[in-house]
């Protein structure tokens, strides 16, 4: 099954919602203590500030923004609570209650249209995009409202911009309502507040959910959007990350042009001649299509649709930026704690979407790369069978320990680290992608339970529109390994983890504490008696599934 796509009406005339909760980290940690609701907190991950509730930013006036040194925002602030936000676990698992909630709102309303109008229940992409941001394409749902007749022609929220295509007018006020509707609910639901975007593309969306913040939604209506673009910084597109930044920058710098590119008009002024100046920002990029898209989107056009993308997440992985890694030794310490921590998200992955990784990548920067990190697939060790699939404990040690030859073969063979060399590494990471189904390994024990018989053939069908739409980009050569530079910064951040997790007993543990103390051994000899908190939590995410998911996948059984 491939991702759902519609190309029945014109890009322009689509109601697309963009997402993104409010002081997300802050909001999950105050939810689980609600006696800091009225206080100023920070979340905390190695000495920086990650994010801040509404409270800390208007009583630090602005002192305390992301990433911000700690000392530097008590400084400011001498009230701030501050709040460890090294695990992620909370965060994971309040992003997946968050889309689930989403999409068992949205099949709910689907389905009643569908019950007025006697027809199929409209289809809603959903596309969750790093834990906080989700793209919703209600198109679908809001012109069947209309043809129901019972929506109201009223903007909900705020309205910036102007048109004068009455079609696209009524649509985003359908949409409008839809979005409060859904925030209201979602909201009830999770205590969770959040902002949206409502636009007929992403990227207007995506920049009307930052206008009136929090807890508001914007409506951007397009027509002179263009113009408006040109006054931001090119850092607003979504799309305009550090890698495209720096290579202009350094071509301009090189070719003795002293213009800068502070504004999207700058970017214009270089490369807005048309053919030429796609070609040359294509050079500059290494890739003609990125420079077209790059381009498109200073002009206000963006024709990149919402892809529904499962609840699954694509890739998991587990970084280490560090001040300076040069040593073998260090290499390999870092590298088990990320495996360690890799392969204990893969288990509780495995529990809840029955799938198994078929690639590992390797990312690495030196010293001196900026922001630009290199990054290495290479196929995954078969040994994650046994603990993504069979959930053996005794599996782990073996995985850790041929996760960790490969990806020191990739360092040695790909980035010249190997003893006896001079290197400095800033980060390190390991990333498991290229997900199948464990189907074949059912007879090693893996689902006994029929409700989990279910929910992971569900799981499966999301997993499949996935796959087959080839948008797992491991283009491997013969060696089979892929060659494609990565940026790191994208907004689905894997955060640096000052702790690990045992996969054994989950228990929380340093990173020295898991090397030197030789944690995971020890718990398997004593088959550890804590309490295996990510059962708890597979369980709790398995509840907020919910019957809704098994519901739709029944309904959508019986349709074919
Ligand atoms: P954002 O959506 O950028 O920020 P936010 O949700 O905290 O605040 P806002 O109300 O302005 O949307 O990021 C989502 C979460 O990602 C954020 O809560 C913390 C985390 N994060 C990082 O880990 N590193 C970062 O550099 C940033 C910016 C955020
Ligand atoms: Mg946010």
């Amino acid at each position: 099954m491939s991702i759902r796509r519609k190309r029945q009406r014109p890009v322009t005339s689509r109601a697309i919602i963009a997402f993104d909760l409010d002081c997300f980290y802050a909001s999950v940690a105050i939810r689980a203590r609600p006696h800091l609701k009225d206080k100023p907190v920070v979340i905390v991950q190695k000495h920086l500030c990650v994010t801040s509730n509404y409270v800390a930013r208007s009583r630090a006036k602005g002192a305390v923004q992301k990433m911000t040194p700690v000392s530097h925002a008590l400084q400011k602030c001498p009230e701030l609570v501050c709040i460890d936000g090294s695990d992620l676990t909370p965060f994971r698992e309040a992003s997946l209650e968050v889309v689930t909630a989403i999409r068992a709102w949205l099949a709910d309303r689907a389905r009643e249209a569908a019950a007025m109008s006697n027809t199929k229940p409209p289809f809603c992409a959903c596309q969750r995009l790093g834990f906080d941001e989700v793209f919703i394409d209600v198109t679908e749902l809001a012109l069947s409202e209309i043809e129901n007749g019972g929506a109201p022609f009223l903007f909900r929220g705020h309205v910036f911009g102007r048109t004068d295509d009455d079609e696209l007018r009524r649509l985003l006020m359908v949409a409008s309502q839809l979005s409060h509707q859904l925030r209201e609910y979602l909201i009830a639901k999770t205590q969770l507040t959040l902002c949206a975007g409502i636009s007929h593309s992403k990227q207007l969306a995506k920049l009307a959910v930052n206008m009136n913040k929090p807890n508001d939604q914007t409506v951007f209506l397009p027509d002179q959007s263009a113009e408006y673009l040109k006054t931001l910084s090119p850092r607003a597109l979504q799309g305009f990350g550090h890698g495209t930044h720096d290579k202009i920058i350094t071509w301009t710098k090189h070719n003795g042009k002293h213009e800068g590119i502070e504004t999207v008009a700058d970017v214009l002024q270089l490369f807005g001649d048309g053919q030429d100046g796609i070609r040359r920002l294509g050079t500059i990029l290494g890739n003609e299509q990125h420079a077209l898209h790059i381009l498109n989107l200073c002009r206000g056009v963006d024709h990149t649709e919402v892809l529904d993308s499962g609840d699954a997440p694509k890739s998991i992985s587990a970084e280490d930026s560090c001040r300076s890694c040069t040593t073998m030794e260090d290499v390999s310490r870092r590298l088990v704690v990320q495996i360690t921590r890799l392969v204990s998200r893969l288990r509780s992955d495995g529990q809840l979407f029955s799938r198994r990784p078929r690639a590992l990548s390797v990312s690495y920067r030196f010293r001196g790369d900026g922001f630009v990190g290199t990054s290495r697939s290479v196929p995954m060790p078969t040994e994650i069978v046994s603990v993504c699939c069979s959930q053996q404990n005794k599996a782990i040690p073996k995985a850790i320990e041929s996760i960790k030859k490969t990806a020191l073969s990739v360092l040695k063979e790909h980035a010249g680290v190997q003893e006896g060399r001079t290197f400095d590494l800033t980060l390190l990471a390991v990333g498991a992608s290229n997900f199948s189904d464990s189907d074949s390994f059912k007879g090693n024990g893996l689902t006994t339970d029929i409700s989990e018989f279910f929910i992971g053939k569900a799981k499966r069908i999301d997993s499949g529109k996935k796959k087959s739409s080839g948008t797992l980009h491991h283009s491997q050569t013969p060696t089979g390994v892929s060659n494609h530079v990565q940026r790191t910064d994208s907004k689905e951040r894997s955060t640096p983890e000052a702790e690990v997790r045992c996969p054994i007993c989950n228990s929380k543990l340093s990173g020295d504490n898991l090397m030197q103390n030789n944690h995971i051994d020890k718990c398997l000899k004593s088959s550890c008696t804590k309490r295996d908190k990510s059962a708890g939590s597979v369980k709790r995410a398995r509840k907020s599934l919910g019957t809704r998911t098994l519901d739709s996948y029944f309904s959508k059984r019986l349709q074919r």
